[in-house]
C-alpha cells in the first residue's frame, strides 16, 4: 500500500453505536401491528441498508400500495425515534473514542457515512457529532449503499480521494459501496458467529474497534495490499 491515508469515514450503526436492537424493535412493533412475521434474524439482513429497502426486505414480496408503505416506514421511524431518546454517551462502542482520538491526533480527517436519516440525532444524543469534519447520512444522495454514492460524497466533503481513505463498515452492503466506490475497507465482524460472514471482503476484518489502534490497521492494510 503505497499510498497515503489521510481520513477515516466511520459507518454509525455497529461500528460507533448499536442501533440494530433499537431498529428492531420499531420494525417489531410495526410488524406485530401489522400481523407481518418478523424476527432478530430478519433483522440481521436490514444491516446498513436504507429506511425503503429494509421494508422491502421485510414484507418478503408482500404486495402493499404506496400509499400504505409511507405509512408503514413512517410509523416504523415514530417508533425508533422514540427509542433513541434513550441513547447516551456510554452508548459508544468501546475502542471507538479512542480510535477517534488517534486518528484526530494523527491529522486524519474524520466523517460518518450511514445510511440512516437519524444519524445527526444519533451522533448528537451520543456527544460526539462535533468529532466529525464532515457526516453523510441517508438524505445525502439518491441511491444509499451498495451503491458507493454516500461514501464518494463524504469523501468530497472532507476534500479526500478514495484511494487515500479507510472505510470502516459492519454490514455487507456497506463493504460492497466502500469497495465499488475505491476506498480501503476495514470490516466489523462482531462477536455472533452465525452473521460474521457479512464483512469477510474487507480488506482487514476485526471483530470490534476495541484495542483497533490506528498502526495496527494501517499496518494490516499494507500486508493485505501488498
Ligand atoms: P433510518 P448505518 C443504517 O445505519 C442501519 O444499519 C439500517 O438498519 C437502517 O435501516 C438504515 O441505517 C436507515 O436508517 O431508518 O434511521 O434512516 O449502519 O448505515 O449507520
Ligand atoms: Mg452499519
Amino acid at each position: 500500500m503505497a499510498a497515503q491515508i489521510n481520513a477515516l469515514i466511520f459507518d454509525l450503526d455497529g461500528v460507533i453505536t448499536d442501533t440494530a436492537e433499537l431498529h428492531y424493535q420499531a420494525w417489531k412493533q410495526m410488524s406485530d401491528e401489522e400481523g407481518y412475521p418478523f424476527t432478530r434474524d430478519d433483522n440481521e439482513a436490514l444491516r446498513g441498508v436504507s429506511r425503503r429497502e429494509s421494508l422491502n426486505r421485510l414484507l418478503k414480496g408482500r404486495v402493499i400500495t404506496e400509499e400504505k408503505a409511507l405509512d408503514l416506514m413512517e410509523r416504523k421511524n415514530r417508533y425508533y425515534v422514540d427509542l433513541l431518546e434513550t441513547i447516551t454517551p456510554a452508548n459508544i462502542l468501546p475502542g471507538a473514542l479512542a480510535l477517534l482520538d488517534e486518528a484526530e491526533a494523527a491529522g486524519l480527517k474524520l466523517a460518518v457515512g450511514s445510511a440512516s436519516r437519524n444519524a445527526h440525532t444519533v451522533l448528537t444524543k451520543l456527544g460526539i457529532i462535533d468529532r466529525f469534519d464532515a457526516v453523510g447520512d441517508g438524505y445525502c444522495v439518491v441511491h444509499t449503499k451498495p451503491a458507493p454514492d454516500l461514501f464518494l460524497w463524504t469523501a468530497g466533503r472532507l476534500g479526500t480521494y478514495p484511494q487515500n481513505t479507510i472505510v470502516f463498515e459492519d454490514a455487507e452492503a456497506g463493504i460492497e459501496a466502500a469497495q465499488r466506490g475505491g476506498f480501503f475497507t476495514v470490516g466489523i465482524a462482531g462477536h455472533d458467529q452465525s452473521v460474521q460472514g457479512r464483512v469477510t471482503n474487507a480488506d482487514v476484518v476485526l471483530p470490534d474497534l476495541a484495542q483497533a489502534h490506528l498502526a495496527d490497521i494501517l499496518e494490516k492494510l499494507k500486508k493485505a495490499r501488498a
